[in-house]
């Protein structure tokens, strides 16, 4: 029975009380039955939330922390329990939708309410002039694609887009068809997430992917949590610190908000979390200010080469650079260190201290550290930290990049990733039996700058929501309204599908908890977690719609139409048994040896460091980094703003407007500001203001309006709001060195009291 899409409340339904100092609990499970039930019924809500991350199951697309070996009955969380409703829906988005409503008319409306229209049930197309999307079938969706594609100068005038959600067998035949059209320009939310800490890690340790396992988290005697914030993102990592506490472990965090989530924790799995105290997390809260984690390392590693607390066997046998950073350290400006971090020396003393008594030492990171300026340099000396200490490669120790989208990982493993290496391209070359080119292609700003510049004129995205996740929303919007073509293949309506190129495609899929029948039967899927585990995922749910295919289907159908059967590919022969890709992954891809025989039983990648320190770098050695201090500095007058996700919402999605842990209810469009610094702007908590970014070259400003200045613990001189009502503000060309990455966690803002001559009507995003 259809539902009802719930009602958005009004800017003055906000209201904000005190951040909660525990996270969890009976709330939690309270409040995912909460948005089960509104989205899919009671008996909906039971049998589905049972078939998460279960042997039999389909893998939570919630977040890419991985499962543990001995699954609990309910091995779900509350924000993996509202991604899975959020697919799972009864709501849908059908073509009367599309009949009622002009794009121009959807693109006035809130991400909240587009993505509350449900599941999308039809392909549809918005032909050149159109001001409607209107039903079109897959044949004709197919045939109009491969006429631009073939109509294009080069194949490099387009770009094909990744979001992380997409299986490893999808990711595999959608770069196999790229590339056969001729292009490497495979841009994907990796660029906008963890490519900072793929750069540093390839650079340090010669692969860019963590080197940590659950059992190493679990037994592990100091966690370090740098720019995370798990309560949210990722729970199931609480289970995993709350084991390491009970067998003895200290845990830092380092965050400019004091997150409840690594406050105190209480178990939902547990009776103990549902009716005691639970656990309390963090042993030592670092304040940091925002971007201060590079001051913050190297007073950390300067601190222990001056203790000679080193590992020196580990560094002389596998590790070079070790008398450079010395030198370089010993330079250290530790007023500098003082003015960035805003830190207390006895603090960082007190971290190095824990690190010196540790023989087991693991560091956590996400989002907090990946999206600066500095970002690359900044991993890079969390490596050199570790090192130091020999902690890489020995059970209980090592690092742990937190991933974001559940198969983000497992994407760029299976070659969506715009600069291939030649080894790689060699061997899968091999396997497809055809040539790939090999000039690198356009990560996510390029293909920016390249629409909006008219050098890309197709726009492919595979799932995602390129408009809302990408920087400089302006920009981003004119980049694809200058496309000839876009095209998104998507489980739900968001805004990159009402800001369009001169003819749009909608192709609906399949999502992770549907099943999937081929000409062969019934498909799984596999996909990879944050620590390289690969294994199975079944959807069970009957499809939103009989009119969905799979991405799979939806790559081949057109793959076949635009490059046709070429070397070893037969393109509905994958499409009908995704055994078959398999058999092309396992000759392509090192580590995927027998692929089919083991998919259901999972199986662990090899990470060379991880398993018997051998380290792929051009000299066969871990390489200690020499990484100058760099402070942004922040002109008077001006706040740095962290822009971060909501508890409510899944990057672009917005499950719903409260954010419990931070004390907001109702709403979104908060900034959180320190009490002296509101009172220091002549601002007071409660007041609404607009928040003004760096204006462009030409002058033109970045502005996002109508938001509620809100007094918060958080360090002098910064701020924070949600993304991605703030991603107006991150300038295109404000990227990290090296990776490219937008720097969505160092955006420089200024607050403009709106009077009240101005308090009209909610404007719209
Ligand atoms: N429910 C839910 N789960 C998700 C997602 C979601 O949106 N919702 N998104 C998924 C994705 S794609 C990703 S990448 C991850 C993101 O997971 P996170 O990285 O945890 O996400 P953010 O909300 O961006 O939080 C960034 C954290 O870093 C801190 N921080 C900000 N700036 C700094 C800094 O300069 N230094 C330090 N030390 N800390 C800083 C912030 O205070 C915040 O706690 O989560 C994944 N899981
Ligand atoms: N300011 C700011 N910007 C950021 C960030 C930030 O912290 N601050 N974080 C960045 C990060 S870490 C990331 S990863 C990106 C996220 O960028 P994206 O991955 O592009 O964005 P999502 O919001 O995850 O994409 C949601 C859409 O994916 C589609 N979808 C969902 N499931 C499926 C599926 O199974 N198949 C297909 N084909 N489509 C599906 C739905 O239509 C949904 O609307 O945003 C980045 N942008
Ligand atoms: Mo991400």
């Amino acid at each position: 029975m259809p539902r009802r899409p719930p009602v958005e409340p009004a800017e003055s339904d906000l209201r904000v009380g005190s951040p909660a100092t525990h996270a969890a609990g009976l709330p939690a499970v309270l409040s995912a039955l909460r948005h089960g039930v509104r989205e899919m019924g009671v008996r909906r809500t039971v049998k589905t939330l049972r078939m998460v991350n279960q042997d039999a199951g389909f893998d939570c697309m919630g977040c890419a922390w991985p499962d543990p070996a001995k699954r609990h009955h309910a091995e779900f969380c509350e924000n993996g329990a509202k991604a899975v409703a959020e697919e799972a829906t009864l709501l849908r988005a059908t073509p009367d939708l599309f009949a009622q409503y002009s794009v121009a008319e959807l693109a006035a409306q809130s991400d909240f309410w587009l993505g509350k229209r449900g599941r999308l049930t039809h392909p549809m197309y918005l032909a050149p002039g159109a001001t409607h999307y209107a039903p079109v079938t897959w044949e004709d969706a197919y045939d109009l694609i491969a006429s631009e594609l073939q109509a294009l100068d080069s194949p490099d005038e387009a770009a094909f887009y990744t979001s992380g959600r997409t299986s490893n067998e999808a990711a595999f035949v959608y770069q196999a068809f790229v590339r056969a059209l001729g292009t490497n320009n495979l841009p994907d939310c990796s660029n906008m997430c963890h490519e900072s800490s793929g750069v540093a890690l390839e650079q340090s340790i010669g692969i860019g992917k963590g080197s940590v396992s659950l059992q190493d988290i679990e037994a592990a005697d100091l966690l370090i949590v740098v720019g995370q914030n798990p309560g949210t993102n990722h729970p199931r990592m609480l289970s995993s610190l709350e084991a390491a506490k009970r067998r003895g472990a200290t845990v830092v965090a380092v965050n400019p908000l004091r997150e409840a989530g690594l406050a105190r924790f209480d178990n939902p799995q547990k009776i103990r979390g549902m009716v005691g105290r639970g656990v309390q997390l963090a042993d030592l809260h670092l304040q940091i200010r925002v971007n201060g984690d590079l001051a913050l390392f190297s007073a950390v590693n300067r601190r222990l080469l001056d203790a000679d607390a080193l590992d020196h066997a580990f560094l002389r046998e596998h590790c070079d650079g070790v008398d450079a950073l010395r030198a370089h350290h010993a330079r250290l400006d530790e007023a500098a260190v003082l003015a960035a971090t805003g830190l207390p020396p006895e603090q960082i003393d007190e971290l190095t201290r824990l690190l010196v008594a540790s023989q087991r030492t693991v560091v956590c990171w996400a989002m907090g550290l990946t999206q600066h300026r500095n970002s690359v340099a900044t991993i890079r000396e969390v490596v050199n930290l570790l090192l130091l200490r020999g902690m890489i490669g020995k059970p209980g120790a090592g690092l742990c990049p937190v991933r974001g989208h559940s198969n983000v990982q497992g994407d760029r493993t299976m070659g969506i990733y715009e600069k291939p290496q030649e080894g790689f391209l060699e061997r899968l070359e091999g396997a497809l039996g055809y040539a790939l080119p090999r000039e690198h292609g356009l990560d996510v700003v390029e293909s920016i700058t390249a629409m909006r510049d008219g050098r890309v004129k197709v726009f492919i995205g595979m799932g995602g929501n390129f408009l809302s996740a990408a920087p400089d929303t302006a920009a981003t919007a004119a980049a694809l309204q200058s496309c000839r073509l876009t095209v998104h293949v998507a489980t739900k309506p968001n805004r990159s599908h009402v800001t369009t190129g001169t003819a749009a495609l909608l192709l609906p899929t399949l999502g992770r908890t549907e099943r999937d029948v081929q000409a062969a039967g019934e498909q799984v899927v596999t996909v990879e977690d944050s620590m390289s585990v690969v294994h199975a995922s079944r959807g069970r749910l009957e499809p939103a719609s009989e009119q969905l295919r799979s991405e799979v289907a939806i790559v081949c159908g057109l793959a076949e139409r635009t490059v046709g059967d070429r070397g070893n590919v037969r393109w509905s022969e994958l499409a009908a048994d995704y055994d078959r890709i398999r058999d092309l992954i396992a000759a392509a891809i090192d580590g995927f040896d027998d692929f089919n025989a083991r998919r259901d039983a999972g199986f662990v990648l090899p990470h060379p460091p991880r398993d018997s320190r051998s380290f792929a770098t051009p000299n066969g050695r871990a390489q200690l980094t020499v990484n100058p201090l760099q402070v942004l500095q922040v002109p008077a007058g001006h706040l740095l703003l962290q822009t971060l996700r909501s508890h409510d919402q899944y990057n672009t999605t917005i499950y719903g407007l409260n954010d419990r842990y931070r004390g907001i209810k109702a709403g979104r469009r908060v900034v959180l500001v320190n009490p002296d610094d509101l009172e220091a702007l002549g601002l007071r908590d409660g007041d609404t203001v607009d928040v003004i970014g760096e204006p462009d070259a030409d002058g033109t400003e970045r502005r996002a309006e109508r938001f509620r200045a809100v007094a918060y613990d958080t360090p002098r001189g910064c701020a924070a709001a949600y993304y991605p009502e703030t991603n107006a503000l991150v300038p295109l060309h404000s990227v990290a060195l090296e990776s490219n990455t937008p720097t969505s966690k160092s955006v420089v803002v200024r607050l403009e009291r709106v009077g009240a001559e101005r308090n009209g009507p909610k404007p719209r995003p």
